[in-house]
This record gives structure tokens, sequence and C-alpha cells, in this order.
């Protein structure tokens, strides 16, 4: 888990306190599994117009409203429906569904339960990203114990709804959490994306309509179940509502998860995480991992909800908060970055896989000085020929580095090349030397 914790709005990180808070005893001292009682004596689709209401939107990235893609659900396939939960989270900088699943894996459970209930599934499974071993044990223990409680299995509670939850472990590819290569992995194929649509909630899992949902979003079900619609509602802002817990890391005095409605500020983050680490001043940040657009200190007060993000050049994404300082060279952050999506690049279209390994490639010659302004307009065409012409989002994602810095930090390449080297290597000081 994170370092510090700090709840505005203590839903999802209101027990991760309690040393014992990822046990079935302290979910239920604090009030959990009341609303999966709750929720299977409503009628299910009065359940998904809760969700619906409620202005839910998903918290993996994309911020598609949830009760809709429920509702999207194909009727009268003869197939099975089935949930999936998309813990594959991978995303550089992302870091809130893995410590919420540690300290508090059965809110997740719970919201599998009543999510199944409402679409009518009988088979869920919760696909992990497969290096952290210890998220998956512990969210095994919490479905064991839901177990042998009478919450998952036959005749939940009484009710005659009957859920079978599988934990599955992927094998450590960021791909696979792009919602149909993850199907294809948990089929047993090698996991690339698929052609959409159709979109999973017509044609997924086995060919059946499945609903596939990010940790965060399945996790804050139970809570609007529990609390009402206009609850959640009453948070975030006209079109982002509730809450979100937003994963700051890097050169900020106290990293960790910091769980607020949506639309706050990352000045008011930083005011909570004790700012930027001291003697040092902001230099730029992402507001939702590597995949969306850098932004800089003239962002702080841009509200961190979808539209506003989107107004302001970037994506919400998934609230991964990642704070750079002067110290940082910017073109060895992109690089960095760029490494990452060369190698996760899965390969199946080309203008991704050719592309990202072009991009690294010049920025490795770049960041050592040697280069000149007009590579940073085949930097950028290089960015234009995968940007909207590659098969998945991690083409697209893969871009936004490269253009952000050349549109923020264009001086800073140039001042590579007249330095013929990285300033940050030869200064040895805070600043450019
Ligand atoms: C039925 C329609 N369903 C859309 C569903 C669709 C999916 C959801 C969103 O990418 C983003 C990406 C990353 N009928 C539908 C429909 N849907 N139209 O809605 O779909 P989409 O295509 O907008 O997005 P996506 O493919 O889910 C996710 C960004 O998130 N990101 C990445 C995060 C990575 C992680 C990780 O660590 N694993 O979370 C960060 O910003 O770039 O833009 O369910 O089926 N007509
Ligand atoms: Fe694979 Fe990249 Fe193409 Fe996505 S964009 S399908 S990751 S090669």
């Amino acid at each position: 888990m994170g370092g510090a914790m700090t709840t505005l709005t203590p839903v999802l990180t209101k027990n991760w306190d309690q040393a014992d808070s990822f046990t079935r005893e302290a979910y239920e001292r604090n009030g959990g599994y009341a609303s999966l009682r709750t929720a299977l004596g409503m009628e299910p689709s009065a359940i998904v117009d809760a969700v619906k209401d409620s202005g839910l939107r998903g918290r993996g990235g994309a911020g598609f409203p949830t009760g809709m893609k429920w509702g999207f659900l194909a009727q009268g396939t003869g197939k099975p429906t089935y949930l999936v939960v998309n813990a594959d989270e991978s995303e550089p900088g992302t870091c809130k569904d893995i410590p919420l699943m540690m300290a508090d894996p059965h809110v997740l459970v719970e919201g599998v339960i009543i999510s199944s209930f409402a679409i009518g599934a009988h088979h869920a499974f919760i696909y992990v990203r497969g290096e952290v071993l210890h998220v998956i044990r512990r969210l095994q223990e919490a479905v064991k114990e839901a177990y042998e409680a009478g919450y998952l299995g036959s005749n939940i509670l009484g009710s005659g709804f009957d859920l079978e939850l599988v934990v599955h472990s992927g094998a450590g590819a960021y791909i696979c959490g792009e919602e149909t290569a993850l199907l294809d992995s948990l089929e047993g194929f090698r996991g690339q994306p698929r052609l959409k649509p159709p979109f999973p909630a017509v044609a997924g899992l086995y060919g059946g309509p499945t609903v596939v949902n990010n940790v965060e979003s399945i996790a804050s079900v139970p809570s609007i179940v529990g609390k009402g619609a206009d609850w959640f509602a009453s948070m975030g802002t006209e079109k982002s509502k509730g809450f979100g817990i937003f994963s700051l890391s890097g050169h900020v005095t106290r990293p960790g998860q910091y769980e607020a409605p949506l639309g706050i500020t990352l000045r008011e983050l930083l005011d909570m995480a004790g700012g930027v680490r001291e003697g040092h001043e902001l230099k730029f940040w992402t507001p939702g991992g590597s995949s969306t657009p850098i932004f800089t200190a003239e962002h702080l007060d841009v509200p961190l909800d979808f539209e506003s993000v989107g107004a302001a050049g970037s994506m919400l994404g998934t609230r991964a908060l990642q704070i750079f300082d002067e110290t940082t060279c910017v073109l060895r952050a992109v690089l960095r970055w760029t490494e990452f999506y060369a190698h996760e690049s899965c390969g199946k279209c080309t203008p991704c896989r050719e592309g990202t390994y072009w991009l690294k490639q010049m920025l490795k010659r770049l960041e050592k000085g040697q280069g000149g302004e007009e590579d940073l307009t085949t930097l950028n065409d290089i960015a234009d020929n995968i940007l909207g012409r590659s098969f998945c989002a991690l083409g697209d994602g893969a871009t936004s580095p490269i253009h952000s810095s050349i549109k923020y930090f264009r001086e800073e390449y140039l001042r590579h090349f007249e330095h013929g080297g990285c300033p940050f290597d030869t200064a040895k000081s805070t600043k450019w030397g």
C-alpha cells in the first residue's frame, strides 16, 4: 500500500486504517454486507436504475456510464451473462485498485455479488494482474470467507440467487487491462484486443453478454445501494458524480491514496499531501497516468473531473497523479514511459508495434543530446501516425507523453541538442546548468 491516505469522502477508504480491515469480521463490524441484504430484497432492474441514477462512471480510465453499460447487455441470446472485474491495474502511476483490494477486499466481493444479481449473472470473475501475488492471495481468502458465510454459492442468504466467483490471475501483460484482451486471456488465449463492436455487452466472455468493470466501479456499488443514488450524485460535479481514489506519487511530501469528490484540484490534493517535496517546485504531472497528456504548474487549479480535464487538453484517466519537480528531465521521463509502451505493445497492429519502437529509438538518441529541432517534427509525425490509427487505446496512450511534452517543453528538448547531452546530468544541480 502507499504511504499517506486521507479521506474527504470516506467511503472506499474508510476502514483502511484498521489493522484487520481485510477480514470478513472487520468488514461486517463496519456495516459490510448490509447492502447485499438490501439488494437481494430489490428487483434487479431497480438496482440497475439506482446505478444509472447515481451517475457512476467507469473508474478504469474511460469514464463510460456504468449503469448504461449494464443496460446494454444483450437479452435472449441463450448464452449465460457474465460479470468480469478488471483488476489488471498496470497503468504507470496508477495505484488505487491494488491498495483497495489489499485493505478491503470484501467491499469488492460484495460489489460483485450485488452487481451480478442486478445483471442476472451466475458466474463472475476477478481478473487480477499476475505480478501481484499478495493481492491474489488476499482476494482468494476473502472469496473463501464469503462462501463460508453463504454470500456466495447456491441460494445466497436464502434468496434463491446463485453465484460462483473465481479469482483469475493474469500473466503480467499491460495489454490484458484492455477489456477484450482480458477476455481472450481469461478464455486461455494470448491476450490481444478484439475488434469492437461487438462490445462485450453483446458478445464477451465465451461469446456471452458480459459486463467488464473496473475494481473501483464495482466497489462503489454497495454504497450506492446502501445510501442511495441521490447521496452518490450529491458529490462531485454535474457530469462527473461521486468520489474517487486519487493516487499521488513522485516528488510529493506524502505520496499515497487520497479519496475525494471528483472535481477536486491538484492544488487541493497537494495541500493534503504536504505539497511538492520541500525546497522544490512543481514542473509537470500526469492527471491520469502516463497515457494521458501531461500537465504543468499552470494546470494546478483544473478541476479533476472528466469534462474539465478534457477541456484543458488531457484526460482524467485513472486519477494517477505522478508529480515531477524541477530536478526531473522531461525527456528522460518520456523515454521511460515510451520504453514501457514499446515493451507492452502486443504487436497486433503495425502503427503501435513499429511506431512505439521508433519513438523509443529516437528518444534514446535525443535524450543524449544527439539531434536537432527537425527531430521534433519527426517525433510528432510518428506519434500522429499512431494516434487514431491503432487497434486499441494502448497505441493512442503512447502518443500522449510525446505530443504534450513537445508542446510544453520544446525548449528543454532544444536545450539537450545545444548542450550535446542531458543538461540534468552535467549540471548535477536542481536546475539546468
Ligand atoms: C456497449 C457501446 N458498451 C463503449 C463500453 C466499452 C468499455 C467502456 C469504455 O479504454 C481508457 C483508455 C486508456 N455499447 C459501448 C460500450 N462501451 N461503447 O464502455 O470504452 P472505451 O472504448 O471508451 O475505453 P476502454 O477501451 O475501456 C480505457 C485509459 O482508459 N487509461 C488506461 C488505463 C489502464 C488501466 C490499467 O492499469 N489496467 O486502467 C488511462 O487513462 O488510455 O482511454 O467497457 O465496452 N456502444
Ligand atoms: Fe496491440 Fe498496440 Fe495495436 Fe493495441 S494498439 S492492438 S497494443 S499493437
